[in-house]
Order: C-alpha cells, then structure tokens, then sequence
C-alpha cells in the first residue's frame, strides 16, 4: 500500500496522471453523486431512504470534494519534504464534520439547491449528524482549532490522538442532578473516518528489559514486553478554508493482537475465549471525563503510551520514507506535546532510536531535544500529572530506565550549573521519591515550553517551574490562544457573517486582523440598527433550539447573561447563582422594586467530572434556583435561568451568537487562559471579568470602557491567602451577601429542605478555596455597570461593534502563526487547487 493513502478503496481510473478523479462542483453532479451514493453506498431508494441513510449519503457527497485535495496534498508533501507539525493531543473536540465541510469546499449553495430539488432540507439533514466529543473542553477544542488552522494555512500537519469509542458522557438532569451516560457516537456510522487495520502498529506493555553486546561489542538495551495491543488508524480529514489543503487527523483505535481463543470457546467458555480482545480493546473505549485535573489511573497510563507509541512508530516507519536519514528528524518532524498527557513520547523516541535504530544515547538525545515542544495548559498544582514509579516501572519498563538515565544526566547539569546548591536539584528532579514528574520531563526534553496567555505564561515561569526558567530562561515562551474564526464566527453566526462581509468584504475569514476596519461602523446608527437586528434573530433562534431540544422557555428580550464552560469551583459557578440568588431575594424581600430589574435571561452550560462532589453540588443548586426563580410571579418574568444538558460543540455554535453579556469570572490566576471568552466577545459579547487568563489581553484590546473588569487581581490574591482569609467575614460585611446565603442555607429552594445544599455554603462560608465571597461585592456592583450601560441601548451596541472589530487577534491563525514562528518553524506549502 502506498504510505498516506487516505482510503482504502480501490483506485479509480487514473486521470492527468493524478491518480484520482475530482468530483463534478455543480447542482447537477452533487445530486448525481448523492443519488449514487444514496443507492448503491446505503443501498436504498430515495423514497423509503430513513433520514440517517440520507444524512450519511449526503456525507459521502460532500466528502468526494474533500478527498481529492486530501490525496494531492499528501503526494505533494511527500515530494516537498516539508517539515510536519506532529500534534499529539490526548484530546480533539471536533464539533459536527458536515458544515464544516460544505463551507471548506465552497459547496453552501450547490448543496442547498440539489437537496432542494430532491425535496429534501439541509438543515434536518445537519441535525443527524451527532458530534464526536473526544474531548472534555477548552484543551480539546484548541486542539481542533489549531489544525483547521494549520490546514487553511497550507501547513503540513498530522493530529494524532485516539478514537475513543465512547466520548465525553452525555449529560441529563434528573431532579436537577447531573446524570451521567455513555456516548455510543459511532452507533449510526461515521461517514469522516477512514480505517486503516493494514497500517495497524503493534504496541507493547510489561515485562523486563535485558542488556546485551551488540556485534561491535557495545551495550544494547533490549525490551522484552509481556502483552501487546494493535493500534488501527482511522483518518479523519482536516480541510483548510477554500485553499486546496486538506491535513490529517490519525486517530488510533486499540485492537487485540490475537483473535480470540478457539480452544476455551469450544470448550464452552465464552467469557475465557474473549478476555484477551476485551482487555485490549477498552484502551481506546472511554475518554477520562477530568478537567483541568489528572487522573492518576493504570488505563489512562496506558492510553497515553497507546497513543504516542503508534504516532512515532507512524510519523518515522510510514510517513517518512523508508530510506530516511534519521540525524535529520528534526528538518522534518516537531512533535507538539498538549499538555502532559502525551510526555511519554520522550522517552519512546529515545527507545526507537537507541534500542531499534541503533543510534547511540548522546546522539539520540540530541535530536530528541529538537523534536518536542511542550505546551502547559493549567497553573493548578494539582493538575500537573505524575504517575508512581512503581506503575510506570511495570507497564514500561524499558521507558522508566530511558527516564531515570535523563533524569541523572539532567540533575548532574543542573548541580554543575548551581555549584553548592543540594535542593535545586531535588526540587526539578524528573523522577521524585515516589513519582515520575511529567512536567518536569516534558520542560527537559521540550525545546520550547510555552504557556497559552500572557499571564499565564508568566506565572508558570515565575511559580510552576521557576527553577527551570532560571535555568533555560530562553525556553520558555507565551503563545495566548486563539479560536477558528470558520467554526465560531462563519458558520455558527450566519447573520453577523453576513453583515460583516457586507460592511468590510469577505477577506476577513482568512485574515482576522481586517475585523478591524469594521470599527468606524460602531459610530453608524444604521450599522448598530442592523447589528442589534442579528442578536434579535440569534436569541430567536437559541429559543426554539431549547424548545426543540430540551422543550426550555427562553424569552428573547433582556440581556442574555451567558456562562458556558466546565463546572469547576475555580470558574465561579458559584459567583454567578449568588447574583441570581440575590436579586430574586431582593425583590421577595421588598429591598429592590422588580421594575427596577434588568430582564435576563440566565444560560448555562456545564458539565461536572462523574467524581466532582462539589462540582456536582453546584450543578443540582443552578436548577434548584432556575426552577424557583423561574416559576415565581413576584418578579414578573424579569429573571429567567436556563440551564440546557449537555452542553457541547454543537450547543455552543447557538448559545455563543445569541449572548449580550459572557462571563468570565474565574479566580485572578487561575484560569489559564479560556477560549470561550474569546468567542464571545468575537461574536458581540461585552465582558464581565476577572484580571485573569485571556480576560487580559481581551480587555486591553477592546478597551476598559467596552469590558466590565472586577475582582481581586493576582498578587491581591495570594496577599489574601498569605494573611488568612476568612470567608465569613465577607459574608458579614455585606448583608446582601448574608441574605443571599441565608436564603439558600434555609431551604428556600429546595422544598424547605435545609438540609440539600449546608455542605455547600459551610464551604463557601469555611473554605471557599477559590475566594467567590471575596468576590462577591464588587462583582455586584460591575453587575449594576452592566444593567446601567444596557439602559442605553446605542452605547451598548457601540461596545458590542467593537468588540468584535478589536477581537482579530483571537484568531487561531495567529496562534499558529507565532508557534511557527517562535516555536516549530515550519514552512507553509504551496498547494496548486
Ligand atoms: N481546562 C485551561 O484551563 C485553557 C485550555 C486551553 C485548560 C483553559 O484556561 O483555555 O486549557 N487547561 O489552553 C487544561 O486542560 C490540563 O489543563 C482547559 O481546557
């Protein structure tokens, strides 16, 4: 087989010596090829077709227009030998395929207009496609932002990553508590993926390692594993806007060695005669639902290994050629590491390398050093993962060794560096008393590590890994994170699109920065009419996607108060239903007149990790209040809480165009950096915010007067904890504060069932780790900036114009572009259409 070919079918007639046919780009050949494929793909005629064979054959038509820049793209790369960004992500949150695809190949209106003339809509046609969530949230999102950049950029990159059979849980609420279940995405077919079991990689685990002399009488390090998985590609398509290029994302799915075992099976043991495929293939069966926090689990270990493991093995025996001068690794390969997850891949090159490559150590590691680059994406301490030696010791023996080696070596050089300083190398030790530091190793073996804001960038240098940035100050880098405009802006605002492209041209799709040049329509009346018209039709639309989907009443008037994100106590959940809480208690209690309530409209979105208790907690009392609040006729149908399920991908392309107002209120220093704000605010948002992650930049870039900025700032914070904080004293000092958790704590909105949510205002009132009570006033008093500035309806659409025209820098091109830049560089290559 010919290395890259991204389908297994048969070839069909070469034409122009490409070796593939491209498809017919008109209303005619698309309803020629999707009656084809509607017939002889599914096998069914297009009056008895059930609506998932159509939604799968109208996939199939669409992706031809895909396939055939995908094959030339990869020929072409192969000849230039351009270097491949190699982007090992643990994680990618893709979001549904088909839109995306229609838009990439320029397809929008042949495909209406054929579907049309069959009878049939696009958009109930769009609604069957259910979403792969292999992802948990703002990592995994990037991750897919990034490579749809990188691809609309012409720049040759692989995603590797695995195909989880079942992705993040499906949400529910039962009572208003979170339910989880699984994710069976696969159950319909998925026309995007292609598999490739002739290319699978054979991956080891276990056993010992032995030394042995090699024939010039050298010391070799062999493995011998004790069991052993498949890793069977599946090839997704990553189409670059309108360019010609189409990248790869190889996910790999885990496949037993061996069949199962015919002799128990006939011997009747049905159980016994599969155990060894089962037991293989749950490595790819479930993505771990954490985020933002590690689970320290054998499986997941073995995940991560999984991964890698097939990905080097792929990039160096299949993607390069066979002959390929291996010293010159790093002219043609930098492998992006996404956060810790995918570390294991160090040590794994350096095996390739020296065990089966025959390179000797030194050598070896110095192309390792130049083909990793590490990006960190938390400041939580505990979220930096480190898996015990014992663990690492029996899954990958041969990698403990590998690691313990660059350990000493690296501890050696950092003890000659800081002559008489003992502790110093204890404190950046890769391998600790108990533990493998992943962290550490990535920082080591990385030849660059960055952070992805600037604040965050700072803190890890000054706070996570101080040592290191005193050691290697020139490693360490900022890249602040960026959104795809296609996905985010394009597709999932059709009406702000179409304006913007209306007022400045269409050239900002590709060029963010040109958002710019909308900034003197801000001043236009008309313009600020218009704008405010696309809210009215988003709001209108999220209303009937929440009725349909959920059976929610959303009113479509007031200010839409969106908070869209994971449920975690350091994102303030909490800070949000205290402001909810405290305006319903006013108004029951006679302390504010309800005509003098702002109408809102409350969404969220969240989901909490299955072992969050607290988290879980938070979620149950959001609905206790929306269910109470919302049904109460004191306020007059001012202040309405929804709170749709299962916030993903798909829910967000409707939430985030209809928001007047996004929060992002996370504790000064702990948000690395959000992208939901960037989208936000991209898509008319103003801001209500912490001095915190992108918060900062977003707030510089459209201006203090368009961004509504609260809350203790990072030094502040750590001043706070450093004295001792005492949570109830914030209680004490503002009575609203006290009403507000008096009012939850008596049972209020629970039936009068004190009991439901104590434990969860003891912890505000006791602990209240990430310091929402010490928050509390003056987000209260920016929430009364944000009711005053939405009085004036001009000034406020004002704001909302630039934001979007100042938010360019968001764009995920950016990002890549200064990766490439300070980081891989890599070359774009030209693709000829
Ligand atoms: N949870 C950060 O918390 C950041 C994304 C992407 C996170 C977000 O602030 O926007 O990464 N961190 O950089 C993370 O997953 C392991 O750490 C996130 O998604």
């Amino acid at each position: 087989t010919q290395v890259g070919s991204p389908s297994g079918a048969p070839a069909e007639p070469p034409r122009r010596g490409l070796g593939h046919v491209a498809p017919r780009h008109d209303v005619e050949g698309f309803v020629g090829s999707f009656m084809r494929e509607l017939n002889y793909g599914q096998g069914v005629s297009l009056t008895r077709s059930s609506l998932n064979d159509r939604y799968l054959a109208l996939a199939r038509t669409v992706r031809h227009h895909l396939q055939s820049r995908w094959m030339a793209a990869l020929a072409q790369q192969a000849d230039d030998q351009a270097k491949t960004v190699c982007y090992l992500s643990a994680e990618f949150l893709l979001g549904r395929q088909l839109d995306n695809a229609i838009l990439a190949s320029d397809l929008d209106d042949v495909v209406e207009e054929g579907l049309g003339q069959l009878g049939l809509s696009l958009s109930t046609l769009r609604a069957q496609e259910i979403e792969p969530g292999l992802g948990n949230g703002g990592l995994g999102r990037l991750a897919a932002c990034f490579i749809d950049s990188l691809a609309t950029m012409s720049v040759p990159c692989v995603g590797y990553g695995i195909r989880y059979e079942y992705g993040i849980f499906r949400q529910s609420f039962e009572d208003g508590w979170q339910r989880e279940d699984t994710d069976p995405w696969l159950a319909l077919g998925n026309p995007w993926e292609f598999p490739h079991p002739e290319h699978a990689v054979t991956v080891n685990f276990g056993g010992t390692t032995e030394h042995y002399e090699d024939e010039d009488g050298a010391t070799r390090t062999r493995w011998l594993p004790d069991w052993d998985v498949q890793g069977v590609p599946y090839n997704y398509m990553v189409p670059g806007f309108r360019n010609g290029r189409v990248n790869t994302l190889r996910l790999w799915s885990a496949k037993a060695t061996r069949g199962f075992n015919l002799n128990s099976f006939n011997a009747g043991d049905y159980v016994d005669a599969v155990r060894a495929e089962t037991f293989a293939e749950k490595i790819s069966m479930v993505l771990y639902p954490e985020d933002s926090t590690p689970q320290g689990k054998e499986l997941r270990l073995q995940q991560q290994y999984f991964f890698v493991a097939c990905s080097v093995h792929n990039f160096i025996n299949q993607v390069l050629p066979s002959d390929f001068d291996l010293h010159k690794l790093p002219d043609r390969v930098i492998f992006q590491l996404n956060d810790t997850h995918p570390v294991i891949a160090v040590p794994e090159l350096m095996r390739v390398l020296v065990d089966e490559k025959g390179f000797d150590w030194d050598e070896a590691w110095t192309i390792t050093q130049q083909c990793f680059a590490y990006t960190c994406h938390t400041l939580l301490p505990e979220a930096l993962e480190e898996w015990s030696i014992e663990l690492m010791g029996r899954l990958l023996p041969r990698h403990l060794e590998i690691i313990r080696r660059i350990d000493e070596e690296f501890r050696a050089e950092v003890a000659a560096a800081f002559p008489g300083d003992e502790a110093m190398p204890r404190r950046m030790a890769i391998v600790g008393d108990h533990t493998v530091r992943m962290a550490h190793l990535a920082t080591v073996a990385g030849s660059k590590v960055n952070g992805v804001a600037e604040l965050h960038s700072q803190l890890l240098r000054d706070k996570v890994l101080p040592d290191f940035s005193a050691l290697w100050p020139e490693k360490f880098t900022n890249v602040t994170n960026g959104v795809t405009p296609r996905r985010f802006l394009r597709l999932a605002n059709r009406n702000l699109s179409s304006l913007i492209t209306e007022a400045i041209g269409p050239g900002w799709v590709t060029d963010l920065d040109r958002l710019r040049e909308l900034e003197p329509f801000a001043d236009d009346p008309a313009f600020r009419e218009r704008f405010r018209e696309v809210k009215r039709l988003n709001k209108a639309t999220l209303a009937r996607t929440l009725q349909s989907r959920n059976g929610i009443e959303m009113p479509t008037t007031g200010i839409v108060d969106i908070m869209v994100k994971r449920l975690h106590e350091y994102k303030r959940q909490t800070l949000k239903v205290l402001h909810i809480v405290s305006l319903y208690e006013g108004v029951v209690s006679g302390r504010l007149a309800v005509e003098d309530v702002t109408p809102r409209v409350f969404a969220f979105g969240a989901k909490a990790a299955p072992g969050y208790a607290m988290a879980k907690q938070i979620i149950g009392l959001i609905n206790a209040v929306g269910a109470t609040v919302n049904a109460d006729p004191r306020l007059d149908g001012r202040l309405t809480v929804v709170f749709p399920p299962n916030y993903d991908v798909t829910l967000a392309e409707k939430l985030i165009p209809a928001a007047d107002l996004s929060e992002q209120i996370s504790l000064a220093g702990k948000e690395a950096s959000g992208t939901g704000n960037m989208k936000l605010a991209l898509n008319g948002a103003l801001t209500i915010g912490t001095d915190d992650g992108a918060n900062i930049e977003i707030r510089r870039l459209v201006g203090d007067e368009n961004f509504f900025l609260f809350g203790l700032l990072e030094p502040q914070v750590e001043e706070l904890l450093a004295k001792g904080y005492d949570p109830a004293s914030y209680a004490a000092a503002d009575p609203r504060l006290t009403s507000a958790l008096d009012l939850i704590a008596s049972g209020a909105f629970t039936g009068g069932d004190a009991s439901v949510f104590s434990g969860l205002v003891d912890n505000l009132l006791h602990h209240d780790r990430f310091l929402a009570l010490a928050d509390f006033s003056a987000y209260m008093e920016a929430q009364d900036r944000v009711d005053a500035a939405y009085a004036d309806p001009e000034g406020w659409t004002r704001s909302a114009v630039l934001n979007v025209a100042r938010c360019g820098f968001f764009s995920s091109d950016r990002a890549m572009r200064e990766y490439i830049d300070k980081i891989w560089h890599a070359q774009p290559v030209v693709t000829s259409l």
